[in-house]
């Protein structure tokens, strides 16, 4: 067919192409590692590269420095994640997923050790450093996983069963099921392939979109309570303090922003959120997202982080108040900027990307 050929290489040139076909060819042994605060982009690109290799007879480890939430374990091969500490040092091939730079693998990838081996990088960021002997960075999909349904099919995978799945979570996580931006004619095809493929969309959505804590729901609520409104810019901050209050998890409560940027009198939604590192510290982890023709992956990458024009983010060190006045500031000049003669812009209504930088 002319045009799925042009579709192929559209999304996976052909001398990448022939370059990851023969560097997994090549491996007998091949770690895949995703980033830190792995989402479902992360893991379900984690977990479907893992189902490629195992259909082109390999047997990969498959690593990631934080664990992934259990919400993800319904993709197949979820619980053969392992965590840094059982990473080695020799392998022939390392494939990192959904990565914008080598810092995002965090503990597994070991500089001493695995720099010598050859890295292949699959990444949809636009401010990705193009940091692999073999770079496959394709800004116009939706998730790590379109790119995976293309790679697939390139090395004639069946798009079915655990693979399926896996595929199709990070497809809907990085688009919040189908709504952002940058959901094209081309995602929504490798969905169709993919639901063909036996993945059930509203099962993933289900356990992933539509799934919420009480204590987050709470979490949200004393968050918004204190949101604030400048310059077509919102923002909200959750501090430890909040959450304790809630009885909220760490990881309760993430997504605000996407929420936030249903405000109609905004363009660029932030959240300020408090953690606490695996230093120890506490740091105020930033999450933007921007309404369609605005850009918030500028602001992100100018304080060390990176992302999408729809949805970036950063990590900075406190305090809390300081980082959120400082950085909203800065969305609110990044949003003059960008600003548009009011009639120019009839597209208010969908909401922007998901994945903040990874
Ligand atoms: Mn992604």
């Amino acid at each position: 067919m002319i045009q799925s050929h042009k579709r192929r290489v559209r999304h996976l040139p052909a001398d990448i192409e022939q370059a990851i076909g023969s560097a997994i060819a090549q491996a007998q042994s091949i770690l895949c590692v995703s980033h830190v605060a792995p989402d479902g982009d992360a893991i379900g690109s984690l977990l479907g590269m893992g189902w490629i290799l195992r259909s082109l007879g390999k047997n990969p480890i498959l690593a990631l420095a934080d664990a992934p939430s259990t919400d993800f374990d319904y993709i197949p091969g979820f619980a053969g994640i392992v965590g840094a500490s059982s990473v080695g040092d020799d392998y022939d091939l390392i494939i990192c997923l959904d990565a914008s730079s080598p810092d995002r693998m965090g503990a597994v990838y070991r500089p001493a050790a695995h720099d010598r081996i050859p890295l292949l990088v699959i990444d949809h960021h636009i401010t990705n450093t193009q940091f692999g002997a073999i770079n496959w960075v394709a800004p116009d999909c939706a998730a790590v996983c379109q790119m995976l349904v293309y790679l697939a099919e390139a090395l004639n995978v069946p798009l079915s069963g655990n693979l399926a799945v896996a595929l199709l979570t990070g497809l809907i996580t990085d688009t919040l099921g189908f709504r952002t931006s940058n959901t094209d004619a081309h995602v929504l095809q490798a969905a169709i392939r993919l639901t063909e493929g036996g993945a059930r969309i509203q099962e993933i959505v289900a356990r992933t979109l539509q799934s919420r804590t009480y204590a987050g729901l709470r979490l949200w609520g004393a968050s918004l309570n204190g949101a604030m409104l400048e310059n077509r810019v919102i923002w909200a901050k959750i501090s430890l303090v909040q959450r304790a209050q809630a009885g909220a998890r760490n990881e309760d409560g993430d997504g605000l922003a996407g929420l936030l940027l249903s405000a109609k009198e905004a363009d660029i939604s932030a959240t300020f959120t408090e953690r606490i590192n695996r230093a120890g510290e506490v740091v105020v982890e930033c999450s933007f997202r921007a309404k369609p023709d605005f850009d918030v992956s500028q602001v992100a990458l100018a304080y060390g982080g990176g992302g999408h024009p729809p949805a970036a983010g950063c990590t900075l060190n406190g305090p809390l108040d300081k980082v959120a006045a400082d950085v909203a500031a800065a969305l609110q000049d990044a949003r003059q900027t960008q600003a548009q003669p009011i009639g120019q812009k009839f597209s208010s209504t969908l909401t922007a990307g998901n994945s903040t930088h990874g």
